[in-house]
């Protein structure tokens, strides 16, 4: 159905093309398991995200960043926790308005979106939403073909999760020598997530993450809460300016 709406999309732009249509750019979330990937979709997308992924109930056995993930009390329920065991995609469309204020949108919407004058740029993302599992592991190594940036996420209250960071950025390393010897940089934005349980004292900050990473200028940081929305909206703002300065280097 992704492709097919992308089609559309394409061949729509192709008659009109919209002043400030940046193009199609593939952005690929990755993360241990229980980092919040699928929840930062949500919470990016609402109702626009609707997983085509089956959704497990995690069981924390099954290796070790399992093993030490953080259980916790929100309110009085048990918080339900869910596993990814395929792949999300989604297909949509961000508009930023001539008022700097962010809109996601069905790629269906294209056309409706054309005749309106007040936006600036029309960005066409597919975000690749990968299982974090230990045993999908292959799954990154695939999905990070033709990537234009890749957001990885960790748990912050997580240990092994914060460690795996390194792994997704030689993946990275990996395809930027395949596709271009290293010329291209991917822009990669490290989230370190689950902020909100700063105040039960789980949460690992950023600067022992920075730390352990060694050099990270190359990398953008982002503190996120995927309860609280904090650090997504920087992260998605991040991210298409990140991609419009490279789209200008490539001119
Ligand atoms: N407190 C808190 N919980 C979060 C946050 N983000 C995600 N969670 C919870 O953490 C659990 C795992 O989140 P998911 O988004 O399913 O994790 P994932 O990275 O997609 O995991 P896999 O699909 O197994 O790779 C869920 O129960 C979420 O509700 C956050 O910012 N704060
Ligand atoms: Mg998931």
């Amino acid at each position: 159905m992704t492709i097919r709406a992308t089609g559309h999309v394409t061949r729509v732009l192709k008659r009109a093309i919209p002043h400030g249509f940046k193009g199609v750019y593939k952005i690929n979330i990755v993360g241990s398991t229980g980092a919040g990937k699928t929840e930062f979709l949500r919470c990016l997308l609402g109702d626009l995200f609707e997983p085509s992924a089956e959704a497990q109930r995690r069981s924390n056995t099954e290796n070790m960043v399992d093993a030490t993930h953080t259980w916790f009390r929100i309110g009085r329920e048990k918080e339900e926790s869910t596993t990814t065991v395929s792949l999300n995609t989604v297909g949509i469309l961000l508009v930023r308005t001539l008022f700097n204020s962010i809109e996601f949108h069905p790629v269906k919407e294209v056309e409706q979106l054309l005749l309106r004058d007040d936006i600036e740029e029309i960005w066409q993302f597919v975000f690749f939403d990968n299982a974090g599992q230990e045993r999908f592991d292959f799954m990154p190594q695939i999905t990070m073909r033709g990537a234009d940036a890749v957001i990885v996420l960790a748990d912050g209250t997580n240990m092994a999760s914060i460690e795996k960071i390194s792994y997704f950025l030689e993946l990275t390393r990996e395809e930027e020598y395949r596709a271009s010897d290293g010329i291209n940089q991917i822009p990669v934005f490290i989230l370190l997530n689950k902020r909100d349980l700063i105040e039960r004292g789980f949460y690992i900050g950023l600067e022992s993450v920075r730390h352990m990473i060694g050099s990270t200028e190359e990398y953008v940081f982002y503190e996120t809460s995927m309860k609280t929305g904090e650090g997504v909206d920087d992260t998605i703002r991040s991210l298409i300016s990140r991609l419009y300065e490279k789209s200008l280097e490539q001119r």
